[in-house]
């Protein structure tokens, strides 16, 4: 079974972190503040994450008694954390570092299983179109905008991309696809599987890294289900078949390191949920966002401290 080592870990390590941390105020700060390019550069000029330490983040990880990691190697603002060749926008260009090589290195040393994050969405990019989920959907004349960007020579880009990640990187064991949204948040049209060229996505996947667990968000069956900040309450069935599954959850409300958001789940409220996730069949996503330095943030180091003693005590062998 291909998801073996996922069923034994049950509980796995989310990791958000780029040019969103150092704004410090969510990772979707770009969209909720309708933040030009322009307006959004001064992150990337200034992105140092002198704090990254991808060692430590992997020993943190095994020492709260995970057994995977899921780093954002591009979150919705288009944004690569590693050695894109297409791509400027990349964290080569910003401070001279491959982040997804240290991490994946790291995590290799440690004996943990490698899980990326990919956004299919991606405010940067010129060819992706402008709908309600976009930066500039408050923008005058959408319609003008869109004119001359075209989602073929998008899909070309997100296929090479992904491509990258899966050739470049040695084995990877799970990739996190995010995500599809037939409708945005004000009813405007989304985008599907045929905006991605699921099918060919997958395809390739399946192809470079056929060991891989894939996620359901590219809107075509994968390899497990992905509920967000929600707790199943029983085992998930589709046809009377039993459902592969791992609920991502926050620390906090933000997943991007959110400076001000205090509202802090207790060590005690997430134990006991990863408790029920297990209890159901499933898995959890625990989420951390590092600062804008790369360090992990005191209150989620005592969480995860709280909950590495926790696993001691009662996990067993
Ligand atoms: C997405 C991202 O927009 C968010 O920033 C974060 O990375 C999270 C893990 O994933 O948010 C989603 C995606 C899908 C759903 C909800 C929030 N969904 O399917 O309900």
């Amino acid at each position: 079974m291909r998801q073996q080592w996922f069923d034994e870990a049950r509980f796995g390590m989310f990791v958000h972190f780029g040019l969103y941390s150092g704004a410090a105020r969510h990772e979707w700060v770009q969209n909720y503040e309708f933040l030009s390019d322009e307006d959004y550069r001064p992150y990337f000029e200034h992105f140092d994450p002198d704090l990254f330490d991808a060692r430590a983040l992997a020993r943190r990880a095994k020492e709260t008694g995970m057994g995977y990691v899921v780093l954002t190697t591009k979150h919705h603002d288009g944004f690569a954390l590693w050695d894109t060749a297409v791509s400027d926008f990349n964290s080569i260009r910003a401070c001279g570092r491959d982040l997804v090589r240290e991490y994946v290195d790291a995590l290799r040393a440690e004996g943990l299983r490698v899980g990326l994050y990919y956004s299919l969405l991606d405010w940067h990019h010129p060819d992706f179109t402008v709908d309600g989920n976009h930066p500039r959907r408050a923008d005058d004349d959408i319609a003008a905008l869109n004119e001359g960007r075209d989602m073929a020579r998008y899909r070309e880009f997100l296929h090479a991309q992904v491509r990258e990640l899966l050739t470049g990187y040695g084995q990877i064991d799970y990739l996190f696809f995010d995500f599809t949204y037939p409708q945005s948040s004000d009813g405007l049209a989304g985008k599907g599987p045929e905006d991605w060229g699921a099918e060919t996505l997958l395809a390739m996947c399946r192809e470079l890294q056929p060991e891989m667990l894939v996620n359901d968000r590219l809107g075509i069956p994968g390899d497990f289900v992905t509920p967000e900040q929600y707790q199943p309450t029983s085992p998930l069935v589709l046809d009377g078949e039993p459902q592969v599954w791992e609920a991502c959850q926050t620390m906090n409300g933000s997943w991007g390191y959110h400076r001000d958001n205090t509202e802090q789940k207790p060590a005690t409220l997430l134990v006991q949920m990863l408790a029920d996730s297990v209890s159901m069949d499933g898995n959890m996503l625990l989420n951390i966002g590092p600062d804008g330095r790369g360090a992990i943030a005191p209150r989620d180091a005592r969480t995860l401290a709280e909950i590495g003693e926790w696993m001691r005590l009662h996990r067993g062998a």
